[in-house]
């Protein structure tokens, strides 16, 4: 998290600067900060607590002149949310640096400066890299250098913008652990986290890779090195998505709008990879079949949302392709000690490919004796898409709400194809396999059907917006919908959810339904239909109120104190996509009700790049 931008550029670079930061927000917004150069080598900075219209406001009384610059939206790790802990720091008056990720051994690198003088203006970890650098630069009298020697010392991840005053036209940027994109201008060149930030002035960027430290300079120059200090030369990609995807359009929130979007993205995760046998194996990569046919077992592994997407996977891949699947949280496996059975398959779900714990795991994974590692991801040229064997691109676009929805049924998507094309390799039910890729191609109209249902779902929402706490249940493949659903509540309405697989309610949350507990179930037309009407009979007999999604050919009975909302009928195995949806808008109206900050809720950021 935290979000990076930097430029060298031939106009005022504040506005370019300051719109990146807008655009990485949903990285990190506890506070923000910028540091120019103006044209007499003198180094200019402003930073403000809260978000980054509160630096726009400072910027606006006092505005930065220079054609060099580097700025920094926080999501703070080490020291409170202040305008002292905000970034770039400095040391003294010629350095200043922007920081994401941390510096794992700064405590020690602190009391080495604290001793020969240096002075600490704030808490952070990554002060102590401005001194390094100003340390450094007396002797070598080079930034590209002075960093190269720093980075030698510091454990941990990063990556890093520096300026320094006597360099008045460079930027230097570096990378281990955490993204770091260049854009490509003319006659100018910009750093930042993601592109994203950088469409408003290119849209040719060079994806920094491990270890790479890159110089830029005057003139739009860029010069990059590899971790060994090797000058190397990395491919210029053209940004594949509009940047349509930044901006709400009609809608009042990101999330809304990329609630809405679900019906193109799904198709377009799913375009070029059915074909008229079904699932082209071959849409995983050129080395996919070998691998599948080879694969005895299934690992997955991933964090937050994507490992509910994981969870749903583990059901499907025994259910309809027969392979033992394991799904497992990343930070609690890159720490254990694994047993990996021969021909294990390891799998990584994340949406921006740059998960911290996600991209450690299949460091880890690595290291041990798996067939191969497979990448599901929304982020081209992000660090776990490169590092994977095979990769599955889910085709969300951007996402911006902090809360994932596109990018979880996206993964959902892909993890359906994956689960048909392992089935198929491995000869699985053939006829189950053509029912299901029907269900798929009439997937996105069946999702817009949902969509339908909006206001419908907005009317239930008035009855969650005073309650403190909220239970969801399902069953079999829809208990990880529920725990979905549970995870959307929590993060946008602060309302403490709790999922539970319908069955375990009488092992103990039962004892905690009252009419103050509104009980949401998800309950399509499968085969676990009967048990779970016995389970939300046990809520009714208790008082709890019960929301409960049905399919539109299921019988159950209207009674006081049942909410129910029907959905169009769809194949059991795409079931969880579809059931995705009302919780999703049911999470999103109880927000706006709360009127909490549905977008960027607190103490939340997008894209987890620090463990
Ligand atoms: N450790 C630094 C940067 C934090 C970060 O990258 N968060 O995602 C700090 O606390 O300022």
């Amino acid at each position: 998290m935290c979000g990076i931008v930097g430029a060298v550029a031939q106009r005022n670079v504040q506005e370019i600067l300051l719109e990146g930061l807008k655009r990485l927000e949903y990285r990190g917004y506890d506070s923000a900060g910028m540091a120019v150069l103006d044209g007499r080598s003198r180094l200019h900075r402003q930073r403000a607590a809260g978000k980054v219209a509160a630096l726009a406001d400072c910027l606006e009384s006092v505005p930065l002149a220079g054609g060099t610059g580097i700025a920094h939206t926080r999501w703070a790790t080490h020291g409170r949310p202040t305008e002292r802990n905000a970034h770039p720091h400095q040391s003294g008056e010629d350095v200043a640096i922007v920081h994401n990720g941390i510096i794992e051994n700064y405590e020690s690198l602190k009391q080495e400066l604290a001793e020969q003088g240096y002075t600490f203006a704030s808490e952070t970890d990554t002060e102590v890299v401005a001194h390094l650098v100003a340390r450094e630069y007396e002797s070598t009298q080079d930034l590209l250098t002075s960093l190269q020697h720093v980075l030698a010392r510091l454990h941990g991840a990063y990556a890093l913008g520096v300026v320094h005053a006597s360099e008045p036209k460079v930027v230097i940027g570096a990378r281990k652990g955490s993204p770091l994109v260049v854009g490509v201008g003319i006659e100018e060149a910009f750093l930042a986290s993601d592109p994203l930030a950088l469409l408003q002035v290119t849209d040719r960027f060079i994806y920094l890779r491990e270890g790479d430290v890159v110089r830029l300079s005057e003139g739009g120059r860029i010069e990059i090195f590899d971790a060994q200090g090797q000058a190397v030369s990395r491919p210029v990609q053209t940004y594949e998505h509009g940047d349509g995807a930044s901006s709400k359009g009609d809608y009042r929130h990101f999330m809304l709008k990329e609630i809405h979007e679900q019906p193109k993205v799904i198709e377009a995760t799913l375009e070029g990879r059915i074909g008229d046998n079904g699932v082209l194996v071959k849409s995983f990569g050129i080395e996919a079949e070998s691998l599948f046919s080879r694969a005895k077992q299934i690992h997955i592994v991933a964090c937050g949302t994507s490992y509910h997407a994981g969870m749903v996977a583990r059901y499907w891949l025994e259910r309809y392709a027969g392979i033992p699947t394991q799904v497992e949280v990343a930070s609690e496996y890159r720490y254990r000690r694994v047993v990996v059975p021969e021909g294990t398959l390891f799998v990584t779900l994340s949406q921006s490919g740059e998960t911290a714990d996600t991209l450690a795991a299949l460091r880890f994974a690595q290291e041990r004796d798996y067939l191969g590692s497979l990448a599901i991801c929304n982020v081209p040229g992000s660090s776990l898409v490169r590092e994977s064997d095979l990769t599955l691109m889910t085709q969300a676009g951007p996402e911006i709400g902090v809360a994932s929805t596109k990018a979880f049924t996206t993964q959902l998507t892909a993890l359906m194809l994956f689960t048909l094309a392992l089935a198929k390799v491995r000869g699985q039910e053939p006829e189950r396999q053509a029912q299901i890729v029907e269900g798929l191609r009439s997937l996105p109209e069946r999702v817009k059907e949902v969509l339908r249902l909006d206001p419908q779902i907005e009317a239930l929402s008035a009855a969650f917006a005073e309650k403190h706490h909220a239970l969801f249940l399902g069953r079999g493949s829809h208990f990880p919908i529920a725990l979905e659903g549970a995870l959307k509540l929590k993060e946008i309405s602060y309302i403490h959810a709790e999922a539970y697989p319908a069955g375990e309610l009488k092992h103990g949350p039962l004892a905690l339904v009252d009419s103050e507990m509104p009980v949401i179930s998800v309950a399509p037309n499968d085969e676990l239909l009967d048990k779970l009407k016995s389970n939300l009979q046990e809520v009714r007999a208790r008082g709890g109120e019960l929301f409960v999604f049905a399919d539109e050919n299921v019988a159950i009975e209207r009674a006081e104190g049942v909410h129910m909302l029907r959905l169009p009928h769809i194949d059991d195995a795409l079931a969880p996509i579809l059931y995705t949806l009302p919780l999703q808008l049911l999470s999103y109206h109880v927000a706006v009700l709360k009127g909490t900050d549905v977008d960027q809720p607190r103490n939340l950021a997008k894209s987890v790049t620090v463990e």
